[in-house]
């Protein structure tokens, strides 16, 4: 059916997690609504077709006036708001929202709310680990995964969000007791017209906040507008009131709050610097939202991180391996190479992919730095081959497997073999996750 024939007002454009939980969600309040996607089979049909038989979809293509007379359109955040159907929707007075805005017209308990181009997974995985352990009954979920929509209605107390920046472009005001920017590189820059355009919608996460948990070793994590919000800051070496930093003295270095020293970044279990910046901006968050401090302490302590993000998986030969397949933009990347370079040894970095645009040039100088060589794979193996200049040895490989083995190859003890791709992982894997297993079974099949 079309939708165009439609007498309903509202629609869902996407039908992956998010269409069908903006439908769960719509239904529920006695809304009537039509579903469209680009694809023939998206991912979410069997069960619309299951659940709600009598919903309208349109499959196929977005001819440019399909969307016309809809007053509203719920966009799912892979589907860019530029998509000529839906900007010509706007243009004729369409209301053009997303999930994480109808969430925040009802949520019925206070959001913490995080964005940024490396470490929101992470932050909010530790962040809701605190919560528990602190005995609260949060919810957590957005673009980790659970639809925000699909954790109303559980008796939540506290609500913890990662928000990537295609859902915040259709967000208005998240009214957060607590918001962060971690940080801002380049990302998704096949999406957007140019770095500012995703820095803006990144600075979105902050509109009504309560707190703004500010990074202050980037710049761009602070709010751009600052009326009534109380800043909680964090950074290295910026011991301060207000702000979670760090001291080094002959014990190692200190997590601190304000002037007292709260733990040491040895006593955690999680690899490399940028770990440490991470925590410090839980600890933040969760200040913010009322977790006592103790508890939170005892759960960075003990955290061990998430597969995929600088995982340690084997030594061999005095030569660690490690998987960082989630390094999916130069940032992070540059991020571990700077973090897991070996005191006595060099990194062997495998990288590429699908670069979604971005610019490699900044990986040149870790690079130059900390590699002994570097195994390109992917699509965009060139682009990073030029971006690195002559510094380095470079090495193409035409899958992952011949990757591995040229690694082992090149590395000698003391050395570290890291995959972080600085890139997607679409051209050659099914996901970062697929991208990461195969990985991990090569190395322990050495
Ligand atoms: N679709 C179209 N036309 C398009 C693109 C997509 O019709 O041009 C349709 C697809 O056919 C599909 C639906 O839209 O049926 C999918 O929607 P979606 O891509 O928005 O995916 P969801 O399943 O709704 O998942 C989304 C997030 N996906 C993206 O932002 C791409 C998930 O983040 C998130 O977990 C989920 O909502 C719940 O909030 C994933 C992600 O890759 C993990 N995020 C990016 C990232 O982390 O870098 C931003
Ligand atoms: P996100 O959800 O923002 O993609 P993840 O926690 O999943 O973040 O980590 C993604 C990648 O970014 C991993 O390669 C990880 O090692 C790296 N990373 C994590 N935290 C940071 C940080 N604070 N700065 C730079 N890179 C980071």
């Amino acid at each position: 059916m079309s939708v165009i024939v439609s007498d309903r007002r509202t629609l869902i454009v996407g039908l992956g997690r998010t269409g069908l939980s903006c439908v769960r969600y719509l239904s529920e309040q006695g809304r009537s609504v039509a579903v469209a996607d680009s694809r023939t089979n998206p991912p979410g049909l069997k069960e619309l077709h299951e659940n709600w038989p009598e919903v309208p979809v349109h499959l196929g293509e977005f001819g440019p006036s399909l969307f016309a007379g809809f007053s509203e359109l719920i966009v799912s955040p892979g589907i860019s708001v530029a998509e000529p159907a839906i900007a010509a929707a706007a243009q004729q007075g369409a209301l053009i929202r997303g999930d994480i805005d109808l969430f925040a017209e009802v949520a019925d308990a206070p959001v913490v709310a995080i964005t940024g181009s490396n470490g929101k997974t992470t932050v909010t995985t530790l962040l809701g680990e605190m919560a528990k352990a602190a005995g609260r009954n949060v919810q957590v979920g957005g673009n980790i995964g659970t639809p925000a929509l699909d954790l109303l209605g559980k008796g939540a107390d506290l609500y913890i969000l990662e928000v990537s920046s295609f859902q915040l472009e259709t967000t208005d005001a998240l009214n957060a007791v607590a918001a962060t920017v971690l940080n801002v590189s380049d990302d998704h820059m096949d999406r957007y017209p140019d770095k500012m355009a995703y820095f803006q919608a990144k600075q979105r996460v902050y509109r009504g906040c309560k707190n703004a948990v500010v990074n202050l070793d980037d710049a761009l994590s602070t709010p751009m507008a600052r009326d009534n919000v109380r800043f909680l800051c964090f950074g290295f070496n910026r011991v301060n009131p207000d702000t979670f930093s760090t001291r080094d003295d002959n014990q190692g270095t200190w997590i601190t709050f304000g002037f007292d020293n709260l733990l040491l970044a040895s006593e955690f279990k999680l690899m490399g610097r940028h770990n440490v910046s991470n925590v410090m901006a839980a600890l933040a968050l969760g200040h913010a939202a009322g977790l006592p401090m103790p508890v939170m302490l005892d759960v960075a302590r003990e955290f061990c991180g998430l597969p995929h993000r600088c995982e340690f998986i084997r030594n061999l030969d005095g030569v660690d391996y490690i998987n960082d397949s989630k390094g999916t933009n130069v940032g992070a990347t540059v991020a571990a190479i700077e973090s897991l370079a070996p005191d006595h040894g060099k990194v062997i970095l495998i990288a590429g992919g699908d670069g979604k645009g971005a610019d490699f040039a900044p990986l040149a100088g870790p690079v130059s730095e900390c590699c002994r060589a570097v195994v390109l794979i992917g699509r965009d193996a060139g682009a990073i081959s030029s971006a690195l200049g002559q510094d380095v040895e470079k090495i193409q490989a035409d899958s992952i497997a011949q990757a591995v083995t040229i690694a082992r190859e090149v590395a000698s003890a003391g050395d570290r073999v890291l995959l972080s791709p600085a890139c997607a992982s679409f051209d050659m894997f099914k996901d970062y996750n697929d991208r990461g297993e195969q990985f991990r079974a090569l190395v322990e099949a050495l």
